[in-house]
This record gives C-alpha cells, structure tokens and sequence, in this order.
C-alpha cells in the first residue's frame, strides 16, 4: 500500500507543480509561499479519494486532475490560515515551520487567499469533458468549503473552545469542518466520471463515514502521537481547550469509534463490489496512521 500511494502521491505533486509555476514577478513572493505549504509534505488524501471515486465509475486521473488539485490547494489554504496566530497559532505543520513564521503573517493570509482563488481559476480554465458536470462539481467544492461546510465547521470550533459541547454537536462541528472537503472529494471524483444519483449517495455515505473516523483518528494521536512523526505540535488540542472524541469520550471509546466507523466506512461501498478494495485498503491505512 505504501509504495502505490507513494506512486500516486509523486502523480499529484507532478500536477500541483505545473499548475503552480515559481513566479520571477515583482510579487513572486506569494508564489513561494503557496509553493512552500502545498509542497511542505502531506498525504494527499483528498486529491487521492477524487480519483480513486473516478476510478470506481471508469474515470481516470486525467477526469479530476484540476479539481483534484484544486481541492488540495483548498486544504493547505485552510491549514495556513488554522495555524495563524488569530486561530491555532501553530509553529509547526507537516513538519517544517507554518506559513507565518516563515514569511510573515501578512503573506501567510495572503498565500491562504491566493491558494483558494487559485484553486477556482484551476478549475475554470481546465477544459472538461462535460460543461455542465464541471460546473456542479464546481458548487459542490465552493459549498463545501465555505460557510455551510469548512468554514462553518471552523467558526463552531472557535466559538465552542473552552466550553464542553455535547458529542453530537461535536460530530455536527467536523463533519463540516473535516467531512465537507472529504465528502466533495469523493462526491466529485464520482460526479466527473458519470456516477448515477444512488452512486453518488454511497460515495458521499462513503466519505462521511470516513470523515468521522479520520478526524477521531487526529484526536487520537494527538494525545498519543510524537511530534516528529506527526510533523506538529502533539497535545495541542487539550492546551487549547479543545472538544475533541477524546475529551468526551476517553482514549478506549475513541478507538472503538474509530473501527464502528471504518466499517460503516467500508460497509457504504459494498455495492461497488471488489471495485473498492482500494478505497478499503486506503481506510484501513488512515485509521492506523501515525502521521
Ligand atoms: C481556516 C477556513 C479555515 C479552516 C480550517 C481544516 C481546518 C479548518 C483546519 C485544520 C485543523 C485540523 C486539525 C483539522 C482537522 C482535519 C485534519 C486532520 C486536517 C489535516 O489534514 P491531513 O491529515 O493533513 O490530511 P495533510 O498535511 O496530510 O494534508
């Protein structure tokens, strides 16, 4: 598994770096910084769920290269701006210093902005096989990221530090915050490759499972995580008063949780058959990371 990801990782990079060029202009700087966080590390998960739901129908990387990338360069604009000093005000991330402690908190923000709007110009100016599958798999990356998704789940996070919440509305919380991205990668991939309504339905059950047990999984290693492995501070969470499943459910209950939803996970892709035994490996994978 590690060496087909490996493989996959270095296609997604080949892309992130063409459609991110070093720039000599005036303002190259904030080429550098958005080159510097997208290429500072990470699993690619997402880019990675895009085309493997595509593969699942009969798509290829080819369906979802520019919102494939798109939606990575999404990701690691939402890290740059979590780790600001106004949100996480984290030093570390996927190892290496964040965005503002290298360049500055200005072109820190300034590169989380560019990210997106890249993102959307990315997609915009790809050629598509069908127009009109582009432009709602376009709706569904803008919904996800911003108030009713991403966004949204981050501003209940920050209003909810230092209070303990119910584990319902803390599921509510990342399932917007973490899920929406996971869950448009997923539904994209399918959506570009000609998945039908019920398709889409288990792709997004799929993701939605996957996001639950993934973010259980972050919470975990943060308390059980080293530092070097996991490439950011471990123990954060409970510095910052954060809800997380292991403040109000206990490490055990957490570890359960994480298997009740892998199998969900896994459960929502039954009807694609041995088609998914690549999307099952990759959730046994991520429930198991350290990093
Ligand atoms: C600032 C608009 C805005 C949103 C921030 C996603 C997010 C919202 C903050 C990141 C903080 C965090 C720990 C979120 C939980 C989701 C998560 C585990 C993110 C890290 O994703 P990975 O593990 O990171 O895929 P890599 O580095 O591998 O890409």
């Amino acid at each position: 598994m590690t060496e087909e990801l490996k493989k996959r990782i270095a296609v997604i990079d080949a892309a992130l770096n063409d459609y991110l060029p070093v720039c000599d202009k005036p303002q190259g700087i904030i080429y550098d910084a958005m080159r510097y966080s997208v290429f500072a590390g990470g699993k690619r998960l997402r880019p990675m769920l895009m085309w493997e739901c595509a593969k699942l129908l009969g798509g290829d990387w080819d369906t979802v290269r520019p919102f494939a990338c798109a939606l990575e360069m999404i990701h690691t604009y939402s890290l740059i701006h979590d780790d600001l000093p106004a949100m996480d005000n984290d030093d570390l991330r996927r190892g290496m210093p964040t965005s503002h402690i290298k360049f500055g908190e200005d072109i820190a923000i300034l590169a989380g902005d560019a990210l997106l709007n890249k993102a959307f110009e990315t997609v915009a100016a790809a050629d598509h096989a069908d127009a009109a599958i582009a432009i709602r798999a376009m709706g569904v990356l803008s919904n996800a990221s911003g108030t009713e998704g991403m966004i949204g789940g981050q501003v209940i996070d920050l209003k909810s530090e230092g209070k303990e919440i119910a584990i319902a509305e803390l599921q509510h919380l990342h399932l917007l915050k973490t899920g929406a991205l996971i869950r448009a990668a997923c539904v994209i991939g399918g959506m570009l490759a000609g998945a039908d309504d019920k398709e889409l339905d288990s792709l997004d059950s799929f993701a939605k499972a996957l996001g639950v047990a993934f973010q259980i999984q972050d919470d975990i290693l943060d308390v059980t995580g080293d530092e070097e492995t996991l490439g950011k501070p471990i123990g954060s969470d409970a510095e910052q008063d954060k809800n997380t499943y292991v403040r109000l459910c206990g490490l055990d209950r957490s570890k359960q949780l994480v298997e009740k939803y892998s199998k969900d996970a896994s459960e929502a892709l039954k009807g694609f058959g041995n088609k998914a035994e690549f999307l099952n490996k990759l959730t046994e994978y991520l429930i198991n990371r350290n990093n």
